[in-house]
């Protein structure tokens, strides 16, 4: 017995001398890839003072675990439905791939950020050859033991758990501080907080959709026309080539869905390349008695705006979004784009621009929802989220964004109380990062460093660019947007 465990322990040692210190291609992209991760992490753990410690710390874990497999291999070897060395240890290595894919499955849903930056594919490849490198010398060891099964080896072997229990020693007499840190770390990896500040332009792929159609409609451009009639002296109709050959503006527009809750995703940013909608209907020529230009979409949907939205110089019909073609979800093939209304109004796949002398009451209109809704302004949170875990003592980047429609926002304030206690410091101002304009979100931040530990309520609120603050009155979104404070809690540890 004693034999066959110290026989299993000195091919585990010269095994993970091998996996760990042979200078094979595959060991050398273990090295490379993996070590480096456990570094870093161990120097999250013990601070920058221990570097070197940190290293030998992680090689001790690598020795002992390969250790254990080795006892493992020795025991179940036998068993393994291959008759030769190399796949017999071939066959092993399953038991590290899946130890190590367990390992970082850990990681990844604990803390990512251990991980990202590293290339994913080198990586994934030097940890599988690392732990096949491993198997198959196992395999190919415990072969030559048993053939060979000299006093040289046996003596070898002596000094080899001589070796083993010393640094076994060793590992226990840091194992107690790692095991402290590691705790520590863990809270850190939950304590890392998982929202983050939105990129000031949204992208295509990142931006919000909402539509009626349970498929939406996939437009021709060859045979789309858009007609711009009603009551008007010269109606006509263009082609989608007509209609790129206008003269177009640039124009960043935040939308916002009107059915967005407080705090809600239905919110983006665009750089929207279209033609003012004036032009067309300059070129039609209003008659007297206008009063709303109904927009009528190749999906069935229409919504209508008011004749002076209608004529204002910042209302496009765009077709293209962030520089790319008017994507298909979006309105391909030409959309609406009316700042300071909800995003019901900006009909996308137009077909049909009429002016009429009544009130128009469009989809959502004839379903209850506000006629000619302006956005309320608006201001939440997208880091940290709601009942995130921060850790005392530390700097967190407290932020997201206000959005007013077309107004424009002059200031964020934000509000930070622990539960039960009274507010400490009332309203604070945040930073309001640079970019935003009258027809965009604003981005803003905080830099907050919680001291006490406990449970913190954060309350966020803007003001527009005429000076006006956001209502704190709760309403739901129907039928004319949500309003009040978005807030949320944290827990501080
Ligand atoms: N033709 C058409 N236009 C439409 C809709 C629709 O269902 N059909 N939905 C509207 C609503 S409710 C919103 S919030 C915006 C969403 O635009 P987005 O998907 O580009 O973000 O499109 C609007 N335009
Ligand atoms: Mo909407």
């Amino acid at each position: 017995m004693a034999a066959i465990a110290a026989f299993a322990v000195s091919y585990a040692f010269r095994a993970t001398m091998n996996a760990a210190f042979l200078p094979e291609v595959s060991a050398q992209l273990g090295i490379e890839f993996s070590p480096p991760a456990a570094t870093r992490f161990l120097i999250e753990t013990f601070g920058k003072g221990a570097k070197i410690g940190g290293v030998a710390i992680a090689f001790l874990l690598y020795y002992i675990a390969a250790a254990l497999l080795g006892i493992f291999f020795a025991r179940i070897k036998d068993l393994l439905p291959a008759k030769r060395a190399i796949t017999r240890g071939l066959l092993f290595s399953l038991f590290p791939i899946i130890i190590t894919a367990l390992l970082i499955g850990v990681i990844l849903s604990l803390a990512p950020e251990i991980l990202t930056g590293y290339p994913i594919r080198p990586t994934v490849l030097s940890l599988l050859l690392f732990n096949i490198t491993f198997g198959v010398s196992l395999g190919l060891l415990a072969d030559t033991n048993e053939e060979g099964g000299s006093s040289l080896a046996h003596r070898l072997a002596r000094r080899r758990v001589l070796f083993g229990t010393s640094a076994a020693l060793m590992a226990v007499v840091f194992t107690s501080t790692v095991l402290r840190r590691l705790f520590r770390s863990l809270v850190q990896a939950v304590g890392v907080v998982s929202g983050r500040l939105p990129a000031f332009l949204t992208s295509n792929a990142e931006f919000y959709q909402v539509s009626k159609n349970a498929f939406n409609p996939v437009v021709d451009e060859k045979r789309w026309r858009l007609s711009i009639k009603g009551n008007v002296e010269r109606p006509f109709a263009i082609t989608y080539d007509e209609l790129l050959s206008l003269p177009m503006v640039e124009r960043e527009i935040t939308l916002e869905c009107v059915s967005n809750e407080v705090g809600g995703p239905l919110i983006s940013n665009g750089r929207w390349t279209g033609v003012p909608l004036k032009i067309l209907l300059e070129r039609a020529g209003l008659r007297a008695g206008s009063r709303d230009v109904v927009l009528r979409a190749v999906d069935g949907y229409s919504d209508s705006i008011p004749v002076e939205w209608a004529m204002r110089e910042e209302t496009i019909i765009a077709v293209r979004m962030n520089g790319e073609t008017l994507p298909r979800d979006h309105g391909y093939p030409a959309r609406l784009l009316v700042p300071g209304l909800f995003g019901m109004e900006n009909v996308k796949w137009l077909s049909e621009i009429a002016v009429v002398t009544v009130d128009y009451r469009g989809y959502w209109q004839q379903r209850g929802w506000a006629d000619t809704a302006a956005v309320k302004t608006m201001s939440k949170f997208t880091v940290p989220r709601d009942g995130e875990i921060l850790l005392s003592g530390r700097t967190y980047e407290v932020g997201g964004v206000a959005f007013s429609g077309d107004r424009g926002i002059s200031s964020v304030e934000v509000s930070i109380e622990r539960a039960g206690h009274d507010a400490i410091g009332g309203w604070v101002e945040a930073e309001i990062l640079p970019g935003a304009s009258p027809t965009t979100w604003a981005i803003w931040r905080y830099l907050w460093r919680p001291e006490e530990r406990g449970e913190y309520i954060l309350t966020v609120r803007a003001v527009d660019g005429r000076g006006q603050r956001q209502t704190a009155e709760r309403s739901a979104p129907f039928p004319d947007g949500a309003s009040g404070y978005h807030r949320i809690k944290v827990n501080v540890t």
